[in-house]
């Protein structure tokens, strides 16, 4: 049943059977890339989990590996949580979350030259308790670097009445730590669980890193600030990445502005980072499932791994987003819809585009009050569309706003149809608009910021429909491509002849 399924991506990574969740170990190695992925090929539910583990040499294409780490007798019995994988003097190294009892704990794995075995620490777990006194909400996920001639550590945690933490940690050796305190801590008081940029209770998978020049704990040569990423939780079911900018030093971490990661929220979750051999930062994030557990099951596969993200710092100071470039090479039949035309209220534009996997670039300048609405995996008769919707505020103030409306995504009533929205930062009205459209998968990029999701149509429509709404906009360029998949429709990985 898995194999049929019309809405199982084709150029974005998914597990080869049953459930995907957290990238881990995102890193590059001798010039291997490794994503590392919470897995449970049983089913498709969380339980038991596992790392799966595939490699890349362009990060586009990419070969299944055994699966690194499996819960075992011990502090993982029952699932190896998320975490990285660091350079130890030339030994791989993981740093995880061991579950066992109903709680997680820092584990230590070891591997070989070419990282596909992976023998546990003995002593696991290497940190046998949370910090003691502290009423903690969770204690999980790993974040560590080297800074000078020691590691440092971040767990990620929450302290009850208080807020979502960070605890950090310090070693000579990977295996002993002695605990510093809290990095920081959030203030959970401060708005509600329905708030898009609620801090929550509790951040899972904290991931800190220098925006710019320079490495953490050093001087920061060009001003770049550092940025705590963290996955907002709450057991009432808040999830959402959001990020801090500002400074760590010594044992602190200064906080500047907390900002949105992903407008989708939980469509891009527990996202990790890393900085590859090109010095670029590389993110990768969980796009999970908007239908029920049971429809998961009856598919027999849910979760996709977001496209590789390179991580740039904007002018304004915050975070913004483009898919790594090679994405390109999987772009196939190139449509180019004629530009400089004006769209105004009421018309729409004949794109002739369609397909299922798709690659849309456009730019666009709006007028002051300007709605403009791209439509993709649109049915033929309309019924089923998902609408991806570009403002600009009416008062000529430089900023707009991206939407995504997926009220008409799908005739399936059971499956998430919430809009998602966020600012959309704009200089005269100017758009550069990215969407890049995998069956179930959306992501879009609008002027960096970024808007992941996931839809399940259910009349197999593709057209590509564009119609302004409010106002009027001229669209400057307009260029469509079909996307080869990595991916048969029976998920065997195509290598060659992309
Ligand atoms: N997923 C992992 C945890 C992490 C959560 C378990 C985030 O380690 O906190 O699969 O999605």
């Amino acid at each position: 049943r898995a194999e049929a399924d019309p809405l199982r991506p084709r150029f974005h990574f998914v597990s080869p059977a049953g459930w995907l969740n957290d990238p881990n170990g995102v890193s590059h190695w001798d010039g291997t890339y490794h994503l590392f992925y919470q897995y449970n090929p049983e089913g498709a539910f969380h339980h038991r989990i596992q790392w799966g583990h595939a490699t890349s040499t362009d990060l586009v294409t990419w070969v299944d590996q055994p699966v690194a780490l499996e819960p075992s007798e011990g502090p993982d019995a029952d699932g190896c949580w998320s975490g990285v994988l660091v350079n130890d003097g030339g030994t791989p190294t993981l740093v995880y979350s061991g579950r066992a009892e109903g709680k997680e704990l820092p584990c230590v794995a070891v591997g070989t030259p070419d990282l596909l075995s992976w023998t546990k620490d003995p002593g696991n777990p290497v940190i046998g308790a949370p910090p003691a006194g502290v009423d903690i909400t969770a204690y999980r996920d790993h974040c560590v670097w080297r800074e000078g001639s020691t590691w440092r550590q971040l767990v990620g945690s929450g302290i009850r009445g208080l807020g979502g933490t960070a605890f950090l940690y310090e070693s000579s050796d990977l295996r002993s730590w002695d605990y510093l305190g809290p990095l920081f801590i959030g203030d959970a008081s401060q708005g509600d669980p329905v708030d898009t940029d609620w801090t929550g209770t509790m951040w899972e998978c904290v991931d800190l890193f220098r925006a710019g020049e320079g490495s953490l704990g050093s001087a920061p040569a060009d001003g770049a600030p550092d940025v705590l990423v963290f996955s907002a939780w709450d057991d009432g079911e808040t999830r959402h990445p959001l990020y801090w900018t500002g400074r760590y030093s010594g044992d602190t971490f200064e906080p500047e502005a907390l900002h949105r990661l992903d407008y989708g929220g939980r469509f891009f979750y527990a996202p990790q980072s890393f900085q590859d051999e090109s010095n670029r930062r590389v993110m990768f994030g969980w796009m999970q499932e908007g239908r029920s557990d049971a429809a998961m099951v009856e598919a027999g596969w849910s979760g996709v791994m977001s496209l590789p993200r390179v991580t740039t710092l904007a002018k304004d100071g915050t975070l913004e987003f483009a898919p790594v470039p090679e994405i390109e090479k999987l772009r196939r039949s190139h449509v180019s819809v004629p530009g400089h035309v004006m769209v105004a209220a009421g018309t729409s534009v004949e794109t002739g585009v369609s397909g299922h996997q798709l690659d849309l670039e456009l730019d666009m300048q709006l007028a002051p009050g300007a709605e403009v609405r791209l439509g993709v995996l649109t049915s033929p008769d309309g019924a089923e569309e998902t609408l991806i919707v570009l403002s600009r505020a009416a008062d000529g103030t430089p900023s707009g706003t991206l939407r995504l409306d997926r009220s008409r995504s799908s005739l399936d009533p059971d499956v998430d149809g919430e809009d998602k929205s966020g600012p959309l930062p704009m200089t005269d009205g100017r758009v550069h608009l990215r969407v890049l459209v995998d069956r179930s998968a959306v992501e879009i990029f609008a002027n960096g910021k970024p808007l992941t999701a996931r839809v399940y149509p259910t009349m197999g429509g593709g057209r590509v429909t564009l119609a302004a709404t409010e106002g009027s906009a001229r669209l400057l360029s307009f260029d469509a491509w079909t996307m080869a998949g990595i991916f048969d429709s029976t998920r065997n990985l195509i290598p060659e002849g992309l």
